[in-house]
């Protein structure tokens, strides 16, 4: 990994851009999923690189709905694994939830090269997914496999940075899905029941704190934050958001001023 001086302003940026790359090197991350980042990236930039109040909310309504799940899963793919492995394994011992590694360019080297990776931060860790036995409906080839005990029996996953096409299968098989995208206008943000528009670095820890602190709550009380929630108005938010940021940078000027001689 190209070493970034900490000092650099784009730091964090330039960080896990180096993260996936790494990634990719070491056999993780799909070369897609390098596109995939850079989309990330663009609006991450127009969210400004910090997570809004219409994440936070989808946070808590999904840390809600994962609490009260029977059986909540966490699907895990190349990028996810290059940018946040701790943090996915964090995440899924706060909440109980199982974790399925579940690849849109599933090929078993992936497979094995991901399971390898999360295991330097708990080898202990259950991980499905490793022999998926069962077929996503109407998802054709490779990217339609899952564990029985995993994503096929789950009545909750979350799939991060993921295709449209699978959360909508998802849906259409009677799955509650949580998505985290930055991009609020793709079809996997306009498919799931909740979704979070926040980067992933940002959300997961943010979401293991949440668990950490609602687990306590009641039944009442959790069933209420989901009640309350309404995913149509987050995207609606977000989108509002950047309008309104971009406005404001607009009218206040965000150019260097430099007067020509
Ligand atoms: O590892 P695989 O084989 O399962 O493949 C993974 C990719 C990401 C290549 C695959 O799922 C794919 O093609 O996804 P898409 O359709 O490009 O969607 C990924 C979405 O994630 C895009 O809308 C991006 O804006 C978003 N995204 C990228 N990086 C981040 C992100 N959202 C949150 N945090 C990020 N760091």
């Amino acid at each position: 990994m190209v070493k970034i001086p900490k000092s650099h302003p784009r730091y964090w940026s330039l960080y896990y851009r180096e993260k996936i790359i790494e990634g990719m090197e070491k056999g993780m991350t799909a070369k897609a999923g390098l596109i995939a980042h850079g989309r990330g990236e663009a609006f991450d930039y127009l969210i400004g690189e910090r997570t809004i109040e219409a994440a936070e909310r989808a946070m808590k309504a999904a840390v809600a709905k994962l609490l009260l799940a029977k059986h909540p899963v966490i699907s895990v793919n190349g990028n996810v694994a290059a940018l946040v492995p701790k943090e996915t394994i964090e995440l899924a011992k706060a909440l109980n939830a199982k974790l399925e590694i579940n690849l849109f360019y599933r090929t078993e080297e992936r497979v094995k090269t991901i399971a390898e990776e999360l295991r330097k931060y708990d080898p202990e860790i259950e991980l499905l997914g490793i022999n998926p036995t069962k077929r996503i409906p109407g998802l054709e080839h490779e990217r339609g496999k899952v564990d029985e005990n995993g994503i096929w029996k789950a009545d909750v996953v979350v799939v991060p940075l993921e295709d449209g096409d699978r959360t909508e299968a998802l849906v259409n098989m009677g799955k509650f899905v949580i998505t985290v995208d930055l991009n609020p206008l793709s079809r996997s943000a306009r498919m799931a029941d909740i979704t979070i528009v926040d980067n992933i670095v940002r959300a997961y820890p943010r979401m293991t704190e949440l668990a950490r602190e609602m687990k306590d709550y009641s039944r009442d009380e959790l069933m209420k934050i989901i009640e309350d929630y309404d995913n149509g108005k987050t995207l609606s938010d977000v989108l509002i958001h950047i309008r309104d940021r971009l406005t404001k940078l607009a009218e206040g000027g965000i150019w260097r001023k430099k007067t020509l001689e």
